[in-house]
């Protein structure tokens, strides 16, 4: 009987306090509390399309800015989603999608390499998206990449709706996460590299 992929994070500082829960196997069931409406819509975004059970509640300093949150949001559910993942074994690993949302499309590369990396090629047309400045979306990809162990690519190949270009982005991370987690039943117990170690 294999170890679930389920694992519970705690954080507080003087800045945010968030818990978070993911079952990398569940079916994109979720239950996100958060100061910022927005963000909230984006990780109910991620949770329905990776399929991962994603729980969040979070409370942060947003009277200064949504900076703090939404970076330690990431940082958070990455954190969780590392340590759920166990040794890897088993993972697809690596994932590539080009998502469309009406005029937009943009693509992701993921490689759950254990190696944070983030490529960041999004240029969002509006200063602010959903009251949030749009600076600070790139935050929470940085900050997810960096504790989930990630190298993720990026790439909004055009769109002219900023609500749309944020959104797809949440979106095709979603889905390579869907896929570059799943695990292969044929391999289940090898871990996808030639180190042996991920
Ligand atoms: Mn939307």
């Amino acid at each position: 009987m294999k170890k679930k992929r389920i694992s519970e994070n705690f954080r507080k500082t003087s800045e945010t306090e968030i818990y978070c829960r993911v079952n990398i196997d569940g079916n994109g069931q979720n239950k996100i509390v958060t100061p910022i409406p927005f963000i909230t819509h984006m990780l109910e975004q991620i949770s329905k399309h990776s399929y991962i059970d994603l729980d969040v509640k979070c409370s942060g300093d947003v009277e200064i800015d949504a900076h703090h949150t939404i970076e330690d949001l990431g940082w958070c559910i990455g954190q969780a989603v590392n340590e759920a993942l166990l040794n890897k074994a088993g993972i697809n690993r690596f994932a590539s999608f080009s998502l469309p949302m009406d005029e937009t499309l943009t693509s992701c590369s993921l490689d759950v390499s254990g190696r944070p990396w983030l490529e960041w090629k999004v240029i969002l047309p509006n200063e602010k998206i959903g009251g949030v400045d749009s600076e600070i979306f790139q935050e929470f990809f940085r900050a997810f990449s960096q504790s989930a162990k990630m190298t993720i690519h990026i790439e909004n190949n055009y769109g002219s709706n900023a609500h749309h270009v944020i959104e797809s982005c949440f979106k095709v991370l979603a889905i390579c996460l869907r896929n570059g987690l799943t695990i292969m039943q044929r391999n289940s117990n090898i871990i996808p590299s030639t180190k042996g170690v991920i």
